[in-house]
């Protein structure tokens, strides 16, 4: 069942007792955080605070920080489920007899169900603040971390669109408060809003934002989907939820923003204007320092009677996000099978924070296939800024870290194996001698072949006889084991 309003969802979740709340006050300024984090490492549940510091409005976090409940929130049995009608869409075989035929009428009746609708009189517009009245004070924002520049609100969806084609984007970046008006908007250099506001600057012109925080949940795993600029986040999240997200036009800017977000503030960014934004205590682990980033001036806010606010803690992994990236991970899968059909599998560590290990298995064919996949990795998407990629054989499970940490410690000889180049890497890398560009390697833990120079004879894992494996399973009762 896709949850139309997070409310819902809540509800559902403490009626499972995956919900708790937390009803005496407590400090935005890293109590919230603190408290969080115990709860997100022992796989604990979704947190409800009702009061936040001086916030009018009480605080869900950790909505998603368990595999279970990112399922539940998306309407969906497993991520698997969900890469499997990706997989099926993208192969348009032709429909053979009767049965084929239905299959087919099938998948384009789901598709009806996809595109964004929109409404009039949304649950989002019951309360409407203008100029003045626009109080960002009232919304529960916390300060994480002890050397965080200040507040931030860490899981708004910020709808844009490109100032000449009218494409629409949503993503997810990191807000600070900069006064009960204004908030930062840490677009960074390879994301999608970051373009729409060059081409605004580029033609003089303001660009209208509208930021909703407390979306379905479907919305807002799309938000954070790396999506490419032509695919519509609200289109994938229909598809993901299986059901249409209704949407509805915003007061004074023109877009279109969830109608049953919980808050939505809506403002301008004016061309050639930054602040300071910074430092905050991200998910890489590490503060990532004072940049200068473009801001909003919020206009109007807007919200739901008994509004939720919805954030997420981020800091070094495992963290709430953790889910919501395996959510990508195992929906990207088809995708990317499409254009790499040799790769069988592949795992982003949550150590490795999205960007900096992926694991890769593939169907190896060919001498110095390995390379192959390497560079199309490299050159694929926001999967391009992965700095270490190790790839394995077919039969390696890559979710299982001690059997590819076995593969790759044991079947690379450096002097062949290791591929090592430079390219772009994540806006906050750290490592990068300089910002946005650095070394990058490729380590091949594939069995080699002659014809990539390896001339000894490869040698045999070790397997047992199944057929003794069959004896001793039937026995082991009798020895008392
Ligand atoms: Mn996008």
């Amino acid at each position: 069942m896709a949850y139309a309003d997070l409310r819902e969802l809540l509800r559902d979740l403490e009626a499972d007792g995956d919900l708790a709340r937390v009803a005496v006050p407590v400090s935005p300024h890293l109590e919230v955080t603190e408290i969080v984090e115990r709860v997100v490492r022992q796989g604990g549940p979704a947190l409800l605070f009702d009061r936040v510091g001086e916030a009018r409005i009480p605080l869900a976090i950790n909505v998603f920080g368990t595999e279970r409940r990112m399922t539940k929130a998306l309407g969906i049995a497993s991520f698997d489920e969900v890469a499997e009608r990706i997989g099926s869409m993208l192969k348009p075989e032709l429909p053979h007899g009767w049965s084929g035929f239905r299959e087919a009428l099938g998948k384009v009746a789901q598709l009806r169900n996809v595109p964004p609708k929109k409404v009039k009189g949304a649950p989002c517009q019951q309360v409407v603040l203008k100029g003045p009245d626009v109080d960002l004070d009232a919304l529960p924002g916390i300060q994480a971390w002890p050397d965080d520049g200040g507040v931030f609100l860490n899981l708004g969806l910020t709808h844009t669109k490109h100032p000449e084609t009218g494409a629409r984007n949503l993503g997810m970046y990191r807000l600070q408060k900069q006064d009960a008006r204004t908030l930062s908007l840490h677009w960074q250099i390879h994301k999608d809003s970051n373009t729409h506001y060059a081409v605004a600057e580029r033609r003089g012109e303001r660009l209208p934002v509208a930021i909703a925080f407390g979306c379905p949940p479907a919305v807002t795993y799309a938000a954070s989907a790396p999506l490419p600029p032509e695919i519509d986040e609200y289109l994938f999240a229909g598809f993901v939820q299986s059901e249409r997200v209704e949407m509805v036009d915003c007061l004074t800017v023109p877009l279109q923003v969830p109608a049953h977000a919980q808050v939505v503030l809506e403002g301008w960014v004016e061309p050639g204007e930054r602040l300071p934004e910074g430092p905050f205590g991200d998910h890489t682990g590490f503060y990532t320092p004072i940049e200068d980033f473009p801001f909003v001036r919020v206009e109007c806010m807007t919200m739901q009677k008994d509004p939720v606010f919805q954030s997420i803690v981020v800091g070094r992994p495992p963290q709430e996000d953790g889910p919501l990236g395996k959510a990508t991970e195992r929906f990207f899968l088809p995708l990317i099978k499409l254009t790499l059909p040799e790769i069988v599998d592949y795992d982003l560590p949550v150590e490795g924070v999205f960007h900096n290990c992926v694991i890769v298995s593939i169907d190896k064919r060919y001498p110095k296939h390995a390379h192959k996949v390497m560079n199309a990795i490299w050159g694929a998407g926001l999967l391009s800024l992965s700095k270490l990629i190790v790839v394995v054989d077919a039969d390696c499970d890559v979710h299982d870290y001690s059997e590819v940490a076995w593969r790759a410690f044991g079947n690379v000889d450096y002097s062949h194996d290791l591929l090592v180049t430079s390219g772009p890497v994540d806006h906050l890398d750290h490592s990068a001698y300089q910002q946005f560009w650095g070394g990058k390697a490729g380590i091949d833990a594939t069995r080699k072949l002659a014809g990539e120079g390896y001339t000894r004879e490869w040698p045999e894992p070790l397997v047992q006889d199944p057929a003794v494996v069959e004896r001793v399973t039937a026995r082991w009762r009798e020895y008392g084991l």
